[in-house]
């Protein structure tokens, strides 16, 4: 799915800024509310979450409907093109109208949709548009949620912020266009090759060219929707060193007019899971970063791209090369920063907490555990890989799909409720490694999915959830379970997860739990495990920074585990990792 741009064929305009909104509160017939204006509303920034941005109580913990609306021109000139409405992300469901009609409706929080608004506008008056939002889940949603009475119990361990959560767009282009592109890149001798493939309506020609980062154009090519360019000695995309190319698609009329324009970055890079290693350009790969989260004061999950240009600043201080898209996607602007920074993605879908009872699986008391019984998710999960397949197929630093986080791989179902899911990712993109990441009882023994996957990916929580405290025990135990892995399926093992709650500012002589001297002995012992391992080819910590949760016993003012506060102030840990990402290469040394 093509990002709206603004070039010679196209225009944009946003829709981001006050919108008004109210809480849906009984309003009768939710089809009849945007047939008017909306009454007794307060003012909402868009994109942002609404919880944290009003006083009272009701918004922050909403469950259910909300309403958005705004007025808006569209420009004179731009009847008889094809006008398209486009939300980033609205969370976790989103209906829209403009001027009363209904337009469309989507369901998935971390997904844009679109729909093409001319037959419904007016370009000789002001248009309104109204949005209505519902954050409630159950078990055939992405991610799954129940409904307690009038509370949402949800299976994640993040804020379940809800609102317009990404920037609203408005795009023009002509009436034929173009529709899609998917790029994929080779690399033979010294040649880059590239593969396109171009969705365009109409009768039209389409011309592809490639142009570098100077502007020049270094190949093209005239023979249709699909093909191959070859580029001679290309520069590549390489972690820590980006280098984008632009595939420039024309559509072209029989009478030679350009109808529309796309330009579609890309790198030029391979991807490739070869016994222990995860080869990018050919070359084994080790992942150090973070498992992250799209949270922050006041805007909570809503696009906050001064928060992003800082998160990318630390990870490049701290010495970090990759993070995983932890538990949803990430909006369209941060892959295009990491695309721009050489910063390597395992990219995740929505399918968070496909668990229940997870912490009774880990603490004991779980009799029964039936989560492939209880869980209707086949659908709306497959659906969340295809748009996420769909959205960032052509991002250079996507290296892996990760297509659930922990979900109870080690309950009787697990594997047929999964292999349909892994098909499914590879018949969309045969490019990249697919994986499902893995929860702490999901051991060798226990664990029923693990053939599926290229890539073992492992939360593991030894000296914190079990053998609290016990670092010596969870040493043990840790390196006993990643060896028991290499014994049971020679497969690369990326440690996904690994963490210690720490509260900013508490420190004691003699390292004890939430401490920050804790946090930093505990990533040690891990690092050790590491670095005996041969076969462990990655690591990222939990969590890059402090973020909220829903109120709860274990939790205090949120999860504490980042490596940052909330608010990016380093902890003593910051600088553990600082040491050591920037003294470890991207790259293994085969010859050592
Ligand atoms: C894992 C989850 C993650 C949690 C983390 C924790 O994948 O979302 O925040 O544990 O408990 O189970 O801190």
């Amino acid at each position: 799915m093509l990002y709206p741009q603004n070039n010679l064929k196209r225009e944009l305009m946003e829709l981001n800024g006050l919108w008004n909104f109210k809480l849906h509160d009984d309003q009768g017939d939710c089809n009849e509310v945007p047939l008017k204006k909306l009454e007794d509303t307060i003012l909402m920034s868009v994109p942002a979450s609404y919880n944290d941005l009003s006083e009272n109580p009701k918004v922050k913990n909403h469950v259910g409907k909300v309403w958005y609306e705004r007025e808006f021109y569209i420009p004179e000139h731009w009847n008889g093109k094809r006008i398209v409405l486009r939300f980033g992300s609205v969370t976790h469901y989103g209906k829209v109208w403009i001027n009363g009609q209904y337009v469309m409706e989507h369901a998935g929080g971390y997904t844009p949709f679109e729909e093409d608004i001319s037959p419904y506008v007016s370009f000789d008056k002001k248009n309104r548009v109204t949005v209505m939002v519902d954050n409630i889940l159950d078990f055939t949603t992405t991610p799954i949620g129940k409904m307690e009475g009038k509370n949402l119990d949800y299976y994640f361990d993040f804020f379940n912020y809800s609102g317009i959560h990404r920037p609203v767009k408005i795009y023009t282009t002509a009436k034929d266009y173009i529709q899609d592109i998917t790029i994929v890149t080779d690399l033979k001798q010294e040649k880059g090759i590239v593969h396109y493939d171009i969705e365009a309506s109409g009768p039209q020609t389409v011309k592809v060219s490639v142009v570098d980062e100077e502007g020049q154009v270094v190949a093209s090519s005239s023979s249709g929707v699909r093909g191959s360019i070859e580029i001679k000695n290309p520069t590549l995309w390489q972690p820590g060193n980006a280098y984008l190319y632009t595939l420039l698609v024309e559509l072209i009329n029989p009478d030679g007019t350009v109808v529309d324009i796309y330009e579609e970055e890309f790198g030029i890079r391979t991807v490739e899971v070869r016994g222990k290693d995860f080869l990018i350009n050919g070359k084994p790969f080790y992942f150090k970063g973070f498992g992250k989260h799209e949270d922050t004061e006041l805007n909570g999950r809503g696009f906050n791209e001064v928060a992003n240009i800082k998160d990318f600043s630390l990870m490049k201080w701290i010495g970090a090369n990759s993070f995983r898209t932890a538990h949803y996607p990430y909006s369209e602007e941060i892959m295009r920063q990491a695309d721009r920074e050489g910063i390597v993605v395992i990219d995740e879908t929505a399918a968070v907490g496909l668990h229940i009872n997870l912490l009774g699986a880990i603490m004991g008391g779980a009799d029964k555990r039936t989560t492939w019984e209880q869980v209707q998710t086949h659908e709306s999960h497959a659906q969340a890989i295809r748009e996420l397949i769909k959205r960032d197929k052509n991002h250079p630093c996507v290296v892996m799909w990760s297509i659930a986080n922990e979900p109870a791989g080690d309950e009787e179902g697990a594997y047929e409720y999964f292999k349909p899911l892994v098909d499914l990712t590879k018949e969309l993109d045969s490019t990249r490694p697919v994986t499902i990441v893995s929860f702490q009882t999901a051991t060798p023994k226990r664990d029923l999915i693990y053939s599926l996957i290229d890539v073992f990916c492992l939360n593991r929580y030894y000296g914190w959830y079990t053998q609290s405290g016990d670092l010596k025990a969870a040493e043990e135990a840790l390196r006993s379970e990643l060896t028991e892995w290499w014994e049971t399926d020679q497969k690369p093992i990326i440690i996904t997860e690994f963490g210690a709650d720490t509260m900013h500012g508490m420190t004691s002589t003699v390292p004890v739990m939430w401490t920050e001297e804790f946090q930093v002995e505990f990533l040690k012992m891990y690092h050790k495990v590491f670095d005996e391992l041969d076969h462990v080819i990655g690591e990222h910590v939990w969590n890059f920074a402090d973020f909220a949760t829903k109120e709860g016993i274990i939790r205090v003012g949120g999860n504490k585990k980042g490596v940052f506060t909330r608010d990016r102030k380093p902890k003593k840990a910051a600088y553990l990792l600082h040491e050591r990402y920037n003294q470890l290469p991207d790259f293994i040394d085969i010859n050592k």
